[in-house]
């Protein structure tokens, strides 16, 4: 038989895995086969909104299967991966849909990425398709897709959602458009569902593939503890491809309950508001920089927010004085999430007393999550104590995809995840977030590895030495700074160092947003470069 473990996947140990059965969390089911079973019970069910278009579960599957059919016609087999860089909107989820039902993978890009972030992805995956949308926000993302054909091997296909397409390019909106049934084998419960991106510390994005037994479980177990039910409409606006507005419990999530989804293309306030207001929005997932706008934006009696019953805030630390408003100024449950694409999700639960909803970043949503907070020697810290957060468990895969060295790092020997979060466990189990101990930088809950930016700084002639930190942001939370040491006799600026960045085609997320020019980094007593001291520099210059 052949295995349905792909190679480069790295898999639960048998021993885990047949707890994780036993306990009922994986339940030998692919994840489309539990969404198209509750479609069945409620074909006439409206399960998704964009603007005009609604779609009922009946309408949705035949799309998707139809999808699924032409897909296979173009060639694309189990297995087989897709970059997925698409807006909010109808065409993400037919799409998706119709490559989970026929066991194609959705790689999935964030819609910042640019040449840089693709061709890494597309070769990496080995991909043989990517759907994108023709152009956005000036952006020609066709023009891209094509030139990533001719440079990346396995790459075939170019699937455009848009009007003006090129020679050469599939019309993904009429592949989603049409009406059918999906003859083919449903996916092993135990393949790779998706892949998503990780935060990363390292250079370049890893993958993680998440398989359809975890994420199956990811998506419902999420749904019980943010009280969704078939009542339950969820808005999208975050970009979907990401984990939190995927399947924590997201669009996925929803659609697993018989629920309804409404895609919106930006969290912008004032179109979210009259969005909830028209279509009844009962859940939605914003980060804290946009929980923030919603704060401040809102003025009650503009817009009838009664139907929101539950904003999810979470992708970076909510502040408590931040939390504490959102009860008062929206008039809804907030629900904290800390979360992570590797896997643990930790909730705040809906009936939590209010310090604690607003306090504390939530608890493990499974009862086989395991989670350790140890010191950099990874001994355990006395009950109470900041230390690094560990963790284990049925949704939290033990590897990222091919990428050995960087597992040897990221994973314990007996396969914790390093989640490089700064974190003390409180009473009932809770966690604060505190800080973190990898080098990343959350911007807006957008993450940026301080490795990639410096590499990225390194290729100007002019940089001698370069440091990437967070700074301190009253909006975002943090932006990128890079400290530089200029080689003698040449001038840097900022300027020059975004200029090149977006030169090489990089995501406009990562690009500096300060430069700090200097004669020499601080080092720490091993002769590391102090990221503390830089951290605490750039907040004092900025507090000047
Ligand atoms: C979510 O996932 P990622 O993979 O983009 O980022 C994970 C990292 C965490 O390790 C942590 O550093 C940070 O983002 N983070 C938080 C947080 N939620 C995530 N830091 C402080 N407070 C929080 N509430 O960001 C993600 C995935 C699923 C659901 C929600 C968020």
């Amino acid at each position: 038989m052949v295995s349905p473990i792909a190679a480069g996947v790295v898999p639960w140990p048998a021993e885990d895995a047949a707890r994780y059965v036993a306990a009922g969390y994986w339940e030998g089911r692919s994840l489309p086969f539990h969404i198209w079973a509750q479609a069945e019970r409620t074909p006439d069910k409206v399960a998704l909104v964009d603007g005009g278009l609604r779609l009922t579960y009946a309408e949705l599957i035949a799309r998707a299967d139809a999808a699924a059919t032409k897909l296979t016609g173009l060639g694309l087999r189990a297995d087989d991966r897709i970059v997925v860089q698409l807006p909010n909107g109808w065409e993400f989820v037919v799409l998706t849909l119709a490559c989970l039902r026929a066991g194609v993978v959705p790689v999935m890009a964030l819609p910042g990425h640019r040449y840089h972030e693709l061709s890494y992805l597309a070769a990496h995956a080995e991909a043989a398709a990517i759907a994108v949308p023709d152009v956005l926000r000036d952006f020609d993302h066709q023009e891209l897709a094509h030139r990533l054909v001719d440079e990346v091997d396995s790459l075939q296909h170019v699937l455009v959602a848009g009007d003006d397409l090129y020679d050469g390019s599939v019309d993904l909106r009429s592949l989603c458009s049409g009406a059918g049934v999906w003859d083919g084998a449903e996916p092993d419960s135990r393949s790779v569902a998706v892949f998503l991106l990780s935060g990363g510390t390292t250079g370049l994005p890893k993958l993680i593939a998440r398989t359809h037994d975890d994420y199956t479980y990811n998506a419902k177990r999420s749904g019980e503890v943010s009280g969704m039910d078939a009542s339950t409409v969820y808005l999208v606006s975050l970009p979907a491809g990401h984990n939190f507005p995927l399947a924590c419990p997201g669009l996925l999530g929803t659609l697993l309950v018989g629920g309804t989804v409404v895609m919106l293309p930006s969290p912008e306030p004032s179109r979210a508001f009259k969005t909830i207001a028209a279509e009844g929005v009962t859940h939605t997932a914003v980060v804290p920089a946009v929980a923030q706008r919603w704060l401040d934006e809102y003025s009650s009696g503009s817009d009838d927010l009664s139907s929101l019953r539950v904003l999810q805030v979470g992708g970076a630390r909510l502040a408590d004085e931040v939390a504490r408003k959102i009860k008062p100024v929206l008039g809804c449950t907030l629900q904290q999430v800390f979360g992570m694409a590797e896997g643990l999700l930790n909730y705040t639960r809906l009936d939590d007393p209010e310090d604690i909803i607003c306090t504390t970043q939530g608890r493990p949503m499974c009862p086989d999550d395991e989670v350790q907070v140890v010191d950099p020697l990874d001994r355990s810290v006395p009950p109470g104590e900041p230390g690094s957060l560990l963790t284990r468990g049925p949704y939290t895969p033990r590897g990222y995809y091919k990428a050995e060295q960087q597992n040897a790092r990221a994973f314990t020997p007996d396969g914790w995840y390093r989640s490089g979060d700064i974190c003390r466990v409180v009473a009932g189990g809770n966690l604060i977030v505190e800080g973190r101990d990898k080098d990343m930088i959350n911007r807006g809950g957008e993450k940026i590895s301080a490795e990639e930016v410096e590499n990225l700084t390194y290729t100007l002639a002019g940089v001698q030495q370069v440091a990437a930190v967070a700074m301190p942001d009253p909006r975002l939370g943090e932006r990128v700074c890079v400290y530089v040491v200029p080689r003698e006799g040449t001038a840097i600026t900022l300027e020059d160092v975004r200029h090149s960045m977006e030169q090489l085609g990089v995501a406009a997320y990562k690009l500096p947003e300060r430069l700090v020019l200097t004669n020499e980094l601080p080092t720490t007593k091993v002769g590391k470069i102090d990221k503390a001291a830089l951290r605490a520099d750039i907040a004092a210059r900025l507090e000047v």
